[in-house]
């Protein structure tokens, strides 16, 4: 194993929750059970490069402030080399299996889309070559529409066919690498696919052009035979007032309208729920019965701020009712749990990279068992279950089966119109939760 960049640094353990020690796991044992999966086949934990290695520390009010040991290479591309080297020593140290990345993360982008694509494929090689002896994978790639300023107006919604352009020669060149990486799935968040005023937008021509740059996309992946999963990650705001992929629901009437279901399933980042108005629960319960649940970005955002803070996921309890979901779901694979997550500024010693890791890690690990747990006793469920009763026998039965319309039910109604409900439990059901916790 690699011990050039972060020499101070192990192998992470398992040393169990009694351990004092920051750089061992409490609870993440990739090959315990849990179920019929090890916990490393259920979570399919990810490193994501623009945080973790491209990401700098800096904020709208202050520069980069993270220490990392490739930063004092000056050229460019040695620095591009130097840092992909590190994403393996870090993923090997913290037994991650994948990483994700941005085209613009892993390379430098140079005078003209010529050259940037040749420094793409300089460091497209020492991937393959560092995936090939390390058995690493990639989960996702994608590319960076948002960053440069050509992107100002959008990238595939921008008013200018030229950005449109660019930004499909981008996407195109993007899926190929993934496909050589052999990545298991493609992202497409839409960076600046939204609006600041309806002033100067044509949203209707915006969304056309969105469905037309997606479907070139589904049939430039079936030419080449990326057979990877395409994904739509979906964001209420920021960067632009209103992003188009607003939350699920939103995708979903997209990719509906569009002919595209057939297509794409839906990447959920904690964050970008949050923001939406919506729990991270909801967002994934909603792509599960519609049967689009692809992958997560397992972040989680500040409930008091109104941006996307992208932290380490640390809080259990949510990260209960999302496994929750995936289990019921059957898991998640080819996606995983991409940690789209940035340390906070104040943490910016190298070693943070591998604390804050562990402390997302052993976060899912322990919610993975409360939720096998929870699912697997069946209160909630047969809680569930026997509160939509009766549209499993007599009148709720016809409707359910769509065997009855409204003038039956006048009927039923007239002679049944004394109502009796029943109590929604819901202190009851948080405090089962509870003693699972
Ligand atoms: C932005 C975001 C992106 C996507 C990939 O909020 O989450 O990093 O995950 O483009
Ligand atoms: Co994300």
């Amino acid at each position: 194993m690699q011990n050039q960049f972060f020499p101070d640094i192990p192998r992470i353990n398992y040393e169990g929750p009694e351990s004092r020690n920051p750089l061992a796991f409490k609870f993440y044992q990739p090959d315990r059970k849990i179920g019929d999966k090890t916990m490393e086949q259920h979570l399919r934990f990810s490193v994501a490069y623009w945080h973790t290695l491209t990401g700098t520390g800096a904020d709208p009010f202050g520069v980069g402030a993270n220490l990392r040991p490739w930063l004092s290479i000056s050229d460019p591309m040695e620095q591009a080399r130097a840092r992909m080297r590190a994403c393996f020593e870090i993923l090997e140290k913290l037994q991650v299996p994948f990483f994700c990345f941005h085209d613009r993360d892993i390379a430098p982008e140079a005078e003209t889309l010529r050259e940037t694509n040749r420094n793409l494929d300089q460091i497209v090689e020492l991937t393959r070559e560092l995936i090939a002896d390390s058995g690493k994978q990639l989960l996702w790639g994608t590319a960076c529409l948002f960053n440069h300023p050509r992107y100002v107006h959008g990238a595939a919604t921008s008013c200018n066919a030229d950005v449109f352009a660019y930004a499909a020669a981008q996407v195109k060149k993007a899926i190929e690498v993934t496909h050589y990486l052999g990545g298991r799935n493609y992202v497409f968040w839409g960076g600046r696919e939204g609006y600041d005023t309806l002033l100067n937008t044509d949203m209707g021509l915006e969304l056309d052009n969105l469905a037309r740059f997606l479907h070139m996309a589904v049939d430039y992946a079936a030419e080449i035979g990326f057979t990877g999963q395409l994904l739509i990650e979906p964001k209420p705001k920021e960067p632009t007032v209103h992003q188009y992929d607003s939350d699920v629901e939103s995708c979903l009437n997209f990719l509906r309208a569009y002919n595209l279901l057939d297509h794409f399933k839906i990447n959920i980042e904690q964050n970008h729920a949050i923001l939406a108005g919506h729990t991270y629960q909801h967002e994934i319960h909603m792509a599960r019965i519609n049967g689009v649940l692809g992958s997560m970005d397992a972040n989680e955002g500040a409930y008091l701020l109104g941006w996307d803070t992208d932290q380490m996921a640390t809080n259990i309890y949510e990260a209960v009712f999302a496994l929750y979901e995936v289990l019921k779901a059957g898991g998640l694979a080819p996606g995983g749990l991409n940690f789209d997550a940035k340390l906070r500024r104040p943490s910016f010693q190298p070693d943070d990279i591998f604390i804050g890791h562990i402390a997302a890690m052993d976060t899912y690990a322990r919610a993975l068992e409360i939720a096998h747990n929870l699912l697997g006793a069946g209160e909630i469920e047969d809680f569930i279950a026997e509160r939509y009763r009766s549209y499993r026998e007599g009148i709720g039965r016809k409707i359910a089966d769509g065997s009855i319309g409204f003038k039956e039910l006048e009927l039923y109604a007239l002679e049944h119109d004394r109502i009796v409900n029943s109590s929604g439990r819901r202190e009851m059901l948080e405090a089962i939760v509870n003693r699972y916790l």
